[in-house]
Order: C-alpha cells, then sequence, then structure tokens
C-alpha cells in the first residue's frame, strides 16, 4: 500500500525540477474501444498512476508553479448516480478532498478553463508526451503563445527509476503469486496438452490470488515456438520431450513482475536440453552476482555476452575463438537481445537508461531491473548439431539494487533442473 504521503513527496519532487513560471499537466488514461461499444478493461496511465494513485479515468493533476509558490490541483468527475449505475462508482469531488494532499479539488468539467487561467503569465508547459490524446493537442496549441512546450514524460521515468520500500513490498507480493503460478505449471504442464491451456492455468492463478492481470501478454512457447522471441498465439499442442518457455508475471496493486522459466513437458530435461539449460543458468546466476550500486547495465550486457559465447563454444554450437566470434558478433546471431531492463509500474519501466548528457546511468540502490539471458537455436538451424535445433532458453529473474550489491526478488522461483523435475514429478 503505497500512502498519500508518498504521493505527495513525489509530486514535489516533481515540482521541484519543473522551472518557474510553469504548468505541469498530467492526464489519466482513456478508456479504449474494443470493438463496437465494447472496451477493454480500464488501467490506469502508468505516469498519471505514480503521482497520485489514482484509478479512476477522466481525471487530470495539475502544477501550478510561479516564481513564489506552487499549487497543486486536482480533477475528477462528478459524482452522477445516473451514469454510476451503467460505469461504477465515482469518488466524487467532495470524498477527493478527503483523500488527496492538493491545494484543490475541482471538478473535470473546470479543466480548460482553470488551466486556461493558470496559464496567463505563464512561460512553460509540460506535458506526458506518451499520451497521444486529444487533450493533449489541445494543449500544444495553447502552448503556442509560450516560450517551450517540455516533455514531462523523462522527469518522471527519472523519479520512477528508485524505488520506495513500500513500492518493493508490492513488487514482492505480485512475485508471490508469479512463484505460484510457475511453479504450477512446472507441476501439471504434461497434464495439460496445449500452449493456451497452460496459459490459462497461470492466469488463472494471477487473478484468484488477487493480481489485476498479467502485466504483459504471455509468452507460453513450446519447442521450436520459444525461438520466436514475442511469440503470443499460444496455440500449439505441448509435444513430448520439447521445452516449453514461459515468460508470465502478474500486475499486483499496479506493478509488475516479470519471470520467464523454461521447462520440459513431461517433466524431465533430455541431455542435450539440459546441457544448454545448465550453461544458460550458470551465466544467468553469474550476471545476477555482479549487480552493485556504481556498476554499469552495459557492463553486464558485454559480460553476459562473453559468457555465452564462451557457453557456446563449450557446447560446440559455435566453434572458434571466443575473442573473434565475440567481435564478429557470431553470438548475436543465438543471443539476440539485452540482458535486462528496468521494471516497476510497467512491466519495462519507461525510465531513462542514459542521463541527460546521454552517458549512461549506474545502477543504484533502489532500482529493479531484470536479468533474462537466453538462447534461440531454429530448428532449420544447419550449422548446429541436430540434438540443438529447435531449443529456445530463457531464465529471468527481478533483481533490486541494494546497498550492499543485490537481492534478487524471485529467488524462490524454481529454476534448478532438479528442483523443476523435482516438481514435475509431484504433479
Ligand atoms: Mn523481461
Amino acid at each position: 500500500m503505497i500512502g498519500e504521503k508518498e504521493y505527495e513527496k513525489r509530486r514535489k519532487t516533481l515540482a521541484k525540477k519543473l522551472k518557474k513560471n510553469s504548468v505541469a499537466v498530467l492526464f489519466s488514461a482513456r478508456n479504449k474501444q474494443r470493438s463496437n461499444d465494447t472496451e477493454f478493461p480500464y488501467r490506469q496511465n502508468s505516469n498519471f498512476y505514480y503521482m497520485c494513485g489514482f484509478k479512476e479515468d477522466n481525471a487530470a493533476l495539475v502544477i501550478a508553479k510561479t516564481n513564489k509558490k506552487t499549487d497543486y490541483f486536482m480533477f475528477v468527475q462528478k459524482k452522477e448516480p445516473k451514469l454510476e449505475l451503467w460505469t461504477g462508482k465515482r469518488l466524487g469531488v467532495d470524498q477527493a478532498k478527503d483523500i488527496f494532499e492538493v491545494d484543490s479539488i475541482l471538478s473535470i468539467d473546470m479543466f480548460e478553463e482553470k488551466v486556461t487561467s493558470l496559464l496567463q503569465g505563464k512561460r512553460h508547459l509540460y506535458v506526458d508526451f506518451t499520451m497521444e490524446d486529444a487533450r493533449v493537442e489541445k494543449l500544444r496549441t495553447q502552448a503556442k503563445q509560450l516560450e517551450s512546450y517540455k516533455n514531462l514524460t523523462p522527469l518522471i521515468g527519472r523519479q520512477r527509476l528508485v524505488k520506495s520500500e513500500a513500492e518493493i513490498q508490492i513488487i514482492k507480493k505480485a512475485l508471490q503469486i508469479t512463484k505460484e503460478a510457475h511453479h504450477h505449471a512446472m507441476q501439471f504442464a504434461p497434464k495439460l496438452g496445449e500452449e493456451r491451456a497452460l496459459q490459462a492455468d497461470i492466469e488463472y492463478i494471477f487473478k484468484k490470488r488477487g493480481a489485476y492481470s498479467d502485466a504483459y501478454t504471455s509468452i507460453v512457447a513450446c519447442g521450436n515456438n520459444a525461438n520466436t522471441l514475442h511469440y503470443i498465439k499460444n496455440d500449439q499442442k505441448l509435444v513430448d520431450k520439447k521445452l516449453i518457455l514461459i515468460d508470465a508475471g502478474c500486475e499486483y496493486d499496479y506493478y509488475a513482475s516479470d519471470i520467464t522459466r523454461t521447462i520440459p513437458v513431461n517433466g524431465t530435461f533430455t541431455k542435450a536440453q539440459k546441457e544448454l539449460y545448465e550453461m544458460i543458468l550458470d551465466v544467468e546466476k553469474k550476471i545476477i552476482k555482479m549487480v552493485r550500486p556504481g556498476l554499469l547495465r552495459s557492463v553486464l550486457q558485454s559480460q553476459s555476452e562473453k559468457l555465452l559465447c564462451e557457453g557456446l563454444v563449450g557446447l560446440g554450437i559455435l566453434r572458434g575463438d571466443v575473442k573473434k566470434l565475440l567481435k564478429k558478433k557470431k553470438h548475436k546471431k543465438y543471443y539476440p537481445h539485452g540482458i535486462g531492463h528496468w521494471m516497476g509500474i510497467d512491466v519495462h519501466d519507461e525510465s531513462p537508461y542514459k542521463n541527460k548528457k546521454g552517458e549512461e546511468i549506474p545502477l543504484m540502490a533502489g532500482m529493479v531491473m531484470t536479468i533474462e539471458p537466453g538462447i534461440y537455436i531454429e530448428l532449420n538451424d544447419k550449422t548446429v548439431a541436430k540434438r540443438f535445433r529447435g531449443i529456445g532458453i530463457r531464465i529471468e529473474d527481478d533483481i533490486l539494487v541494494t546497498q550492499e550489491g543485490f537481492e534478487n526478488l524471485s529467488k524462490d522461483i524454481f529454476k534448478e533442473v532438479s528442483d523443476i523435475e523435482r516438481l514435475s514429478q509431484e504433479g
């Protein structure tokens, strides 16, 4: 649970970064049409949520800063019982006053009038550029009379880089649920028969245990399907003696978890699968151990490339001198992606990797990132021994950077071959 005091602090931190004589506007997300008159489930805009924790649509947060002071405004929907009958209860202006520590709370109907008056005599307008929206377009037109029209996204993104204790607790809760789902998959995959049935079981546990949903579309990829990195069709049969790559994590109270495990359909790794799996697992553990404040993410990237390249040579999948292979980027064919990304309210948290000068931002205590090395060998890759073809493996954990080094937030989710095989036999 994140308290109003913390949200208030976040708004104040943001306000300090704004130029004097400016107005900053953040909107709630819009409902999105699915088709005809049905909508996708509503999810609040991440930056708006980060700044106030409000989950309703048709709302806005405004910060107005002069030379002397800063004022905070929340705009929410009025109570309208006739409409609420259809779309659900609204907090309303009066009740919002009991919750939000801002200077004034107004009906969203007042938004345009109020912002127009706040912009009088101001020089800068900040808006979240990631929102493509008629409301943003309108503000952009209004900003033409001002000195500058600026993007709020990077300012909030930098704030979101370092998580508070309360945020870390929520991520841990999300991971407890995700652990249960992955362990269930390990136990029952052989009985389920199809990728989609396994996906349904995983997401059933997410929801049953109180998660809002998946944090991203689950990948349940059997055999060669795992070699399509963003395989989300999940419509094939589970085939005996193949592996299943499961990249699935729940979103709990607006925070993501992001976990990949690769498990055998029938509960036992073949010799080739095990050789490749243990090589990648060993690299994953080594990279996690490197995590500490001050380290650059690019160092984790280059070290993961070096270790995986050595591992591929060790297994005869690549041949030649490791240094030369790395230089020619031969390993990229099998390890084409990054070692990991920031994670938080978004699974790929919208925070910068570089500072304003274009320099890489070093790891800091409180950051949460994934570590996810993987190797993908296409079924038709004739340059590789047959026994390795059609195997795609990724192992992914969620890591908190701490003062001392790191805490693997997902360390309780099984990844040792012996644990996975044992759990499967219990199914
Ligand atoms: Mn990931």
